[in-house]
């Protein structure tokens, strides 16, 4: 695994580099500048803090009275309507794309599994911030059991959800995927996640901003280039226009 992770980082680097060297050639004054500056941020975050490191994690006693829904705070269609009234029992998780085994869950079998537990500050780019304590199995764990094959680079997001006629999606590379506060969640503050929040699974991705933690969770799929996923800039609002793909507190 460890090889896993240093590949995976070695690839998202230069994914990324060839990313923004193509956009700067194309681009005017001011998209270059931002480029340079994402491109300064991500490098000082790998070599200042390490992308291992943990988020700071909190107390009970830090709990947001409110958790805030953004973004979608439902899925619009009679299939979501009517898994939300019976408790999401048919709901799958389908775990695919570049493994040797894929497989699919339940949420039964997601609550069986071994989970974690982290009370953790979700940042949104809008400007407001809110503490929730989240739990769900790993990942990581899920990644190992299907057998990641050494050509995926990243892992893509599938949601539910569709806003402004575009179903909403993420991606994160290797190190974020295998990062240990990395974790589908199936709870929030104890109970099952609210509609707004993203029910029945949504993405904890604590080193990174509030975009990437795609909510509606449908699938998890490993990939080799984001390319062909989308606009191919790796996620809803990455190919929107308005935010980088690198999103690393
Ligand atoms: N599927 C899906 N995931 C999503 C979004 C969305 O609209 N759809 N919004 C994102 C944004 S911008 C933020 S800040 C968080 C909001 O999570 P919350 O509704 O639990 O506050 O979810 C992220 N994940
Ligand atoms: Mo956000």
């Amino acid at each position: 695994m460890a090889d896993l992770k240093r590949r995976g980082l070695l690839a998202g680097i230069a994914a990324l580099g060839a990313g923004a060297c193509s956009k700067i050639a194309g681009s005017d004054t001011g998209q270059s500048l931002f480029d340079t500056a994402e491109e300064w941020h991500r490098a000082a975050h790998r070599t200042l803090a390490g992308r291992q490191r943990l988020a700071p994690e909190f107390s009970r006693e830090d709990l947001s009275p409110n958790f805030k829904g953004n973004g979608s705070l439902t899925v619009d269609s009679d299939a979501y309507r009517s898994d939300l009234a019976n408790g999401f029992a048919n709901w799958r998780l389908e775990i695919g794309g570049l493994v040797e085994a894929p497989f699919s869950l339940s949420m039964e079998e997601i609550r069986s599994l071994s989970q974690r537990t982290q009370i953790t500050r979700h940042d949104c780019v809008e400007g407001w911030s809110a503490i929730g304590e989240w739990t769900g199995p790993q990942l990581s764990d899920l990644l190992d059991r299907a057998r990641v094959r050494p050509e995926a680079n990243f892992i893509v997001f599938r949601c539910a959800d569709v806003l402004y006629e575009r179903e909403y999606y993420e991606s994160v590379d290797m190190v974020d995927a295998y990062h240990p506060q990395t974790i589908i969640a199936h709870l929030l503050n104890g109970e099952p996640i609210p509609e707004k929040n993203g029910a029945p699974l949504r993405m904890r991705i604590e080193r990174q901003l509030g975009y990437k933690h795609a909510k509606y969770l449908t699938a998890i799929e490993a990939v080799a280039d984001l390319a062909d996923i989308g606009d191919g800039k790796g996620g809803f609002w990455e190919d929107y226009g308005n935010y980088q793909w690198y999103a690393g507190i």
